[in-house]
């Protein structure tokens, strides 16, 4: 069931209206656990809405036992803060993009490969499938708890406060935040643009600031982080998908009863689907938005950035990195790449 933008908004200003920042969900004294749920978006985000309606279902299926608390836009802290948080219980869940996961699990990045999920029937299938157990599999070999579906952030796209992005070669000397991760830094290296590592928490002020004139991200993410307001070109470069891995911390998640582990993950992973179904909503409507407030869009053929990442040897260093079992199980979903 996916639910239209206008009922997504009035869910969060319901939300919004109801408790002040943090999304802090009161309830009658007595969770025996009470858990903080950390991640990066805003309070308007699908993944905001989606995990409010999982931890109301989860409170009432445990009878107030395991009550989870919201706290969006990094206001924990940076991604870099939280994820060292979670590794120490500091907060028990955080929803985290692979690529960055992968500063600490490095084959969490395999699904931001340039260019190697054509739409997102493959995403799903390959996610859902052995990439995603895959990935899965490597997490907790570093005591953290992967749920078993992955939330969407969608495919991403390249915006400037300069310039529409017409070909690899605009790419060159662009100064263009991207998030902290060594698979963002290597691809827009490869581009011979000038790649800058900058937390979400910071995207919006680096733009406004001229600290770089660029960033990569869905059309949700500009639109629900306002990056619209810094930013004038939208180029349609689909250039990488993207999630968030719902990550438990192991020590905290083993701490829960079975029952309640069980309630937890069944709501948990339903708000996923759901999730994924709001964002391509989104990312299938904003466009039309954002151009009315002035963002020009253009759609670039994508061939001369594949040839540009070929030829700057960006897929031969990855499959190196990820090492031959990843590899294949990637191109079992995606078919040959480099
Ligand atoms: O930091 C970003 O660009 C974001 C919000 O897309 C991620 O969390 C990867």
């Amino acid at each position: 069931m996916t639910i239209s933008r206008r009922k997504l908004i009035q869910g969060v200003a319901l939300s919004a209206a109801a408790t002040a920042a943090p999304v802090k969900l009161v309830y009658a004294q007595g969770a025996e656990f009470t858990y903080k749920y950390a991640n990066n978006t805003p309070l308007t985000h699908p993944m905001n809405i989606r995990a409010k309606q999982a931890a109301d279902a989860i409170r009432a299926e445990t009878n107030g036992r395991l009550d989870i608390q919201i706290f969006p836009s990094s206001q924990l802290g940076s991604d870099t803060d939280t994820l060292s948080q979670l590794r120490s219980g500091g907060v028990e869940f955080f929803t985290l993009s692979g690529l960055i996961l992968s500063t600490l699990v490095p084959p969490a990045a395999l699904n931001g490969l340039g260019f190697a999920f054509p739409n997102y029937d493959t995403v799903w299938r390959a996610m859902d499938g052995d990439v995603g157990a895959y990935v899965r599999a490597q997490i907790a070999k570093v005591n953290l708890v992967a749920m078993d579906k992955i939330w969407d952030n969608g495919f991403r796209q390249i915006t400037t406060s300069t310039k529409s992005i017409t070909n690899a070669d605009d790419l060159r000397g662009l100064k263009i935040r991207v998030p902290v991760s060594p698979m963002w830094t290597s691809m827009f290296k490869a581009f011979d643009s000038s790649p800058a590592s900058i937390n979400a928490s910071e995207m919006y002020t680096a733009l406004q600031t001229k600290v770089v004139d660029a960033q990569e991200n869905p059309i949700s993410v500009v639109s629900l982080f306002k990056l619209n307001e810094v930013q004038k070109y939208c180029s349609l470069t689909n250039h990488m998908w993207d999630g968030f891995w719902f990550l438990a911390n192991r020590r905290a998640w083993e701490r829960l009863p079975p029952n309640l582990r069980e309630i937890a993950s069944k709501h948990l992973n339903a708000a996923a689907v759901s999730q994924r179904a709001d964002v391509a909503t989104l990312n299938g409507t904003l466009q039309q938005e954002l151009a009315a407030k002035g963002m020009v869009f253009n759609a670039p053929k994508t061939d001369s950035f594949r040839d540009k990442l070929r030829s700057a040897g960006f897929y031969a260093e990855w499959k190196a990195k990820f090492g031959d079992e990843a590899w294949a199980t990637l191109e079992k979903y995606t078919g040959k790449l480099g």
